[in-house]
């Protein structure tokens, strides 16, 4: 915060929505002055209009510098603790041990695990580190765990990965919406308020979810399918809607290529079928298919047939009023969105599950029109900025693709390298923290706590602790960090200044409000202090430093961020930042895309013919039950921040096992009991809380903490094979009293 400013407007350091806030110095309050901020709602940011969560309003907790690592950690030898060390001591023996490792083993053994909470700035250095410095094509980051199925099915369909097409306050005005595998009441509070007052509009909502969540509350139909069968149950309600005359034929004939492939497929998905396999009632697929394609003559948002003819006029990209409604089959007029999160991606067929969630909508004409569209709710801070700008190992900025000849020409010259000096594409996040200790050697990790968050997560600490070098870039001393040779104290969210983008493709000002504690160095330093030491000195480290280059990287890339800047971002329309793509000075930003054309070659969306057989686990006689697994409200990620604030953790303590009445029974589990979940990979223990919320052949395990009730110990890491996702959502298990 400068001196004269009483207050920074900024944002979140947590989830997606990038809630803005206002932070306040608490001088003379009774924090005792460890907390110097206060954190409230910034009233005039159009995501969360004033609201925070839990998790936000509590977030100046972050900045005590009791919680945090204040110095660089040092490991003299394998065997040694870790010891407190200066800057100069921890980068020169980095980099010592970097140069060693590629000396002995080549370039592609040294690798980079990073994150999609990471600010652009961030992000996009270590994208270019690894190319331009250490010269490997081996990074990768935690939104592969997070984003990629999604990212893959809109790839696939639409030609470009925007999480949301359109802006979040949309949702308020769309007569139908089916949400699947969310749980955004908890996950994302503030953006529930969208969704009540779609339903005070006379909309109606659908959510998709083996577990009567807080979401799931506030919806008109709820099904609960067994975890991992979505693909099956999309394709019974594309079914329907194919046996009931309810798809826009006119639409699918002016807007999409594939349909005949695609009908073709679920016509052996019939309702009764997809009972059988996803225990889901068959009225109710029939009803949930009527329902979303607006053809049970009840409801709707106000806004069907064109009624709501401001709707193009809200949006930046030449709309058109209301033109984009088809009339198809008389029915399709009614607006509507699909929007998916992890429940139906993180699993072993989550980019099919997620193009069969799409068929769906393009099929029923709901796409490419205003209030029309399919979105999935991206997850980190930056999870969509994250994977935009060459931090995912087929990746370069701009959201070029790392094998195309022109992008690395274009990316070559502004890092001033020769395009044939960029090393190819590397490996997905699992298969990269599973050739820990073989082919990689050395590997260096910011903004990621895999050793909770990656699934199978004894096989992965194993692999960590197998590598000849870990360095650790955190805020605080993660159980990853705790396993490092090095670990670097890095600045964070309000420490420093820095780029996000939202769920939404707006990109946001996080802006600094508070000097960082002593011998605290951003990320960004210490990259630049490696580069210097492996040869490369001139390495950018100051954000707008960085974010100017980045703008011209992307430059004619798909996510076009070469109309930006820190003055224009800092200036649009007090801080709400601008949509990508953003071409020029000039360019107003696009809020809402694909309401001309979709984003490929033929402008047509495609439907993806995709297989429907469930990929799960398949339980047996010794592993009869299912997990999932996900989140609760009061906790983030791997905990390493959350369990480090108090009021959070006395919301949620620890690991808990969820489970139906009726398997508590079966399993001889009353509440409140140690539970013993066992997979084929290991088990996990933690107290049963036991309600009829939850499918009776399946338990839930939130996975924010580390120790016995480490719910990665349990899923595995069979990964999708279109997006490397990894399948953190179904696993065969046994179920038990611990004794
Ligand atoms: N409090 C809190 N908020 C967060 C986070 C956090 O850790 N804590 N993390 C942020 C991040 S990075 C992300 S990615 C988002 C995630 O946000 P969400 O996707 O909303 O969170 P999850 O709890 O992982 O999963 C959502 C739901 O999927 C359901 N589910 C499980 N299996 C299946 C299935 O087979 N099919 C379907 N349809 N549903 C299934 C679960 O029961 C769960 O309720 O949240 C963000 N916000
Ligand atoms: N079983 C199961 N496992 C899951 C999931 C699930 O649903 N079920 N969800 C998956 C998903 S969607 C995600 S996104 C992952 C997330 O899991 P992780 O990748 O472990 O994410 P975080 O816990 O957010 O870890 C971020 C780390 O970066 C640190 N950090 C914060 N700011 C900075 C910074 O500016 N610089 C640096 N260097 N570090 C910083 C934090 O202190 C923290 O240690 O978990 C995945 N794992
Ligand atoms: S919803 Fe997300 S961005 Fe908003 S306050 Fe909560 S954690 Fe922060
Ligand atoms: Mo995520």
């Amino acid at each position: 915060m400068d001196a004269s400013a009483a207050v920074t407007r900024t944002h979140c350091p947590y989830c997606a929505l990038q809630c803005g806030m206002e932070l306040r110095s608490e001088t003379g309050s009774n924090s005792g002055g460890a907390v110097p901020l206060r954190a409230d709602g910034w009233d005039a940011f159009p995501v969360n209009k004033g609201a925070l969560c839990q998790k936000g309003a509590t977030a100046t907790e972050l900045l005590n510098p009791a919680a945090r690592l204040t110095t660089p950690l040092l490991r003299r030898s394998r065997d040694a603790e870790l010891e407190t060390a200066t800057w100069d001591e921890a980068l020169d023996f980095a980099a010592s041990r970097i140069c060693d490792l590629a000396a002995a083993h080549g370039r592609d053994a040294v690798g980079i695990f990073g994150g999609g909470g990471l600010t652009h700035e961030k992000a996009y250095s270590l994208g270019k580190f690894a190319r331009v410095v250490l010269q490997t094509p081996h990074i990768d980051y935690n939104g592969r765990f997070c984003m990629s199925a999604a990212a893959a099915a809109s790839q696939r369909a639409f030609g470009v990965d925007r999480g949301l097409p359109f802006p979040l306050a949309d949702v308020a005005h769309t007569d139908v919406i089916l949400l699947v595998g969310s749980n955004l009441a908890d996950t994302m509070p503030p953006a529930l308020r969208y969704f009540t007052a779609q339903r005070e509009n006379g909309g109606r909502l659908i959510v998709v979810d083996p577990r009567r969540t807080r979401t799931a509350e506030q919806a008109d139909l709820h099904l609960q399918p067994v975890p991992g069968t979505d693909a099956a149950l999309a394709a019974g309600l594309l079914h329907v809607l194919i046996a009931e005359h309810l798809v826009d034929e006119e639409f699918i004939a002016a807007r999409t290529s594939g349909f005949e492939e695609v009908r073709a497929e679920v016509l052996r998905w019939w309702p009764e079928r997809v009972e059988a396999v996803c225990g889901v009632p068959a009225p109710d697929v029939r009803a949930a298919a009527r329902m979303f394609a607006g053809a049970d003559n009840e409801g709707g948002a106000g806004n069907g047939a064109g009624a709501k003819n401001g709707a193009g006029a809200k949006n930046g990209a030449g709309a058109r009023n209301g033109a984009g409604v088809h009339n198809g089959a008389g029915i399709t007029a009614s607006t509507g969105m699909v929007l998916t999160a992890r429940g139906t991606e993180q699993q072993a067929d989550g980019a099919d599950a997620v193009n069969a969630w799409i068929n769906l909508a393009l099929a029923a004409g709901k796409a490419g029109r205003p209030y029309c569209g399919y979105g999935a709710i991206t997850g980190q801070g930056n999870g969509q900025g994250g994977r935009e700008h060459g931090q995912k190992a087929d990746q370069l900025p701009g959201y070029r693709k790392i094998t195309d000849p022109a992008a690395r020409d274009h990316v070559a010259k502004v890092w001033g390298v020769p395009a044939d000096s960029l090393p190819g594409p590397g490996r997905p996040a699992v298969e990269l923290l599973a050739a820990c200790g073989s082919d990689i050697k050395a590997l260096l990790v910011a903004g990621s706590n895999p050793v909770v968050s990656a699934p199978d997560a004894s096989f992965v600490s194993a692999r960590l602790a197998a590598l000849d070098f870990l360095a650790v870039c955190d805020v605080v001393l993660s159980e990853t960090a705790a396993l490092a040779d090095v670990v670097f104290p890095v600045t964070q969210w309000a420490e420093e200044s820095g780029t996000m983008t939202n769920l939404e493709g707006r990109v946001l000002l996080r802006r600094q409000a508070i000097a960082p504690p002593d011998g605290v160095r951003s990320d960004l330093d210490v990259l630049g202090g490696l580069a210097e030491r492996l040869g490369r000195p001139g390495f950018l480290t100051s954000p707008p430093e960085v974010f100017a280059e980045l703008a011209r990287a992307s430059a004619g890339g798909v996510a076009d961020y070469s109309g930006l800047s820190y003055e224009r971002l800092d200036a649009s329309s007090e801080g709400a930042g601008l949509h990508w793509p953003c071409p020029a000075p000039e360019h107003p930003g696009t809020p809402r895309m694909f309401l001309e054309a979709f984003g490929t070659p033929d402008g047509r969306a495609r439907f993806v013919a995709v297989g429907h057989e469930p990929a799960v686990e398949e339980p047996s006689a010794d592993f009869p039950y299912r997990l999932t697994t996900g989140r609760v409200l009061a906790q983030y990620q791997s905990g390493a921040q959350t369990r480090r604030v108090r009021s959070l953790n006395s919301a949620e303590p620890g690991a808990f096992v969820q489970l139906h009445p009726d398997l508590a029974a079966a399993v001889g589990v009353s509440e409140g009991d140690a539970v013993r979940v066992t997979s084929r990979r290991g088990s996990a223990v933690a107290p049963a809380r036991i309600n009829d919320l939850i499918r009776p052949d399946t338990v839930f395990m939130p996975f924010h903490w580390a120790g016995a009730g480490r719910a990665n110990s349990v899923t595995r890491r069979t990964t999708d094979p279109v997006s490397g996702m990894p399948a953190f959502k179904t696993a065969a298990v046994r179920v038990e009293v611990e004794r």
